[in-house]
C-alpha cells in the first residue's frame, strides 16, 4: 500500500471489477432491509447531503439529539442486517485487528453531495483502525492531521479502492470535497458508495 499521511494506507484497485459487482449486489440486499436515511446535524437539525445506512451489530446515526451508535434503524426500528461476508474478508485481509468490526456505515453520495472536514470520535476504541471501501464514482478525499489547521493532502478515491486509517491517522481530520461525475459504470445510478468498517467498543 501507499502511505498518504502517517497511519493512512491506500490500496488503489483492491477489488477487481467482478468483486465490485458482487459487493454492489450485497449492498442492494442490505439496503432493501435497511433503507438509506437522511442524517441531521445535532441541535440545528440541518440535513446532511450524504444519505446513510448501516450493517452490523451497531450503526452510526445522527439527529437533532446528537451522534451515536445504536443497534436499530432510526426509521424502521429493525436491527441492522449483518455485515456481508465479502466485507468481513476485506477487514480480515487489511485491518490487522484481532477484533471483528461492529459497525459498517454506508454513505451514499449523489452527485453534488459532500462531507465537510471532521474527525471520527464517536467510538470508544481509537486503537482499532477504520477501513474504508469505495464503489461507484470517484471522490476527491482530503486528509490532514489531528489539528484542523494542519496541512491536508488530497487523494482521488475510485471504485474498488481501499483505505485504512490507523495509528496517528485514526483521529485525523478528513472529508469529501466532491464527487467527480461520470467516472464509473459500476452502479445503476450516478453517485458513490463509501463503506467504513469500524470497531466501536474495546475488544474483549
Ligand atoms: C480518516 N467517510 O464515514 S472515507 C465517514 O468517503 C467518512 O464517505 C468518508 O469520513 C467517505 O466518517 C471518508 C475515509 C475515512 C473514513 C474514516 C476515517 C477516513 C478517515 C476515520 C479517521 C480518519
Ligand atoms: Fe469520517
Amino acid at each position: 500500500p501507499v502511505e498518504i499521511v502517517p497511519g493512512c494506507f491506500y490500496w488503489p484497485g483492491w477489488f477487481d471489477r467482478g468483486e465490485q459487482e458482487a459487493l454492489a449486489e450485497d449492498l442492494r440486499q442490505v439496503l432493501a432491509q435497511a433503507p438509506l436515511f437522511t442524517p441531521r446535524m445535532p441541535r440545528t437539525g440541518q440535513p446532511f447531503s450524504v444519505r446513510m445506512s448501516n450493517c452490523g451489530p451497531l450503526g452510526w446515526v445522527s439527529d437533532e439529539t446528537g451522534y451515536r451508535y445504536q443497534p436499530t434503524h432510526p426509521e424502521t426500528g429493525a436491527p441492522w442486517p449483518p455485515i456481508p461476508a465479502r466485507l468481513l474478508a476485506a477487514w480480515r485481509a487489511l485491518a490487522g485487528s484481532p477484533w471483528a468490526p461492529e459497525a459498517c456505515l454506508i454513505n451514499w453520495y449523489a452527485p453534488g453531495a459532500r462531507m465537510g472536514l471532521h474527525q471520527d470520535r464517536d467510538e470508544e476504541e481509537f486503537s482499532a483502525p477504520v477501513l474504508s471501501l469505495s464503489l461507484g464514482d470517484t471522490a476527491l478525499f482530503r486528509v490532514g492531521g489531528t489539528s484542523r489547521k494542519d496541512p491536508t493532502r488530497s487523494v482521488r478515491l475510485a471504485s474498488g479502492d481501499a483505505l485504512l486509517l490507523s495509528g496517528p491517522a485514526r483521529l485525523a481530520f478528513h472529508g469529501i470535497d466532491r464527487i467527480l461525475p461520470d467516472t464509473s459504470t459500476l452502479l445503476k445510478q450516478p453517485g458513490r458508495i463509501n463503506l467504513t468498517l469500524r470497531r466501536v467498543h474495546r475488544g474483549e
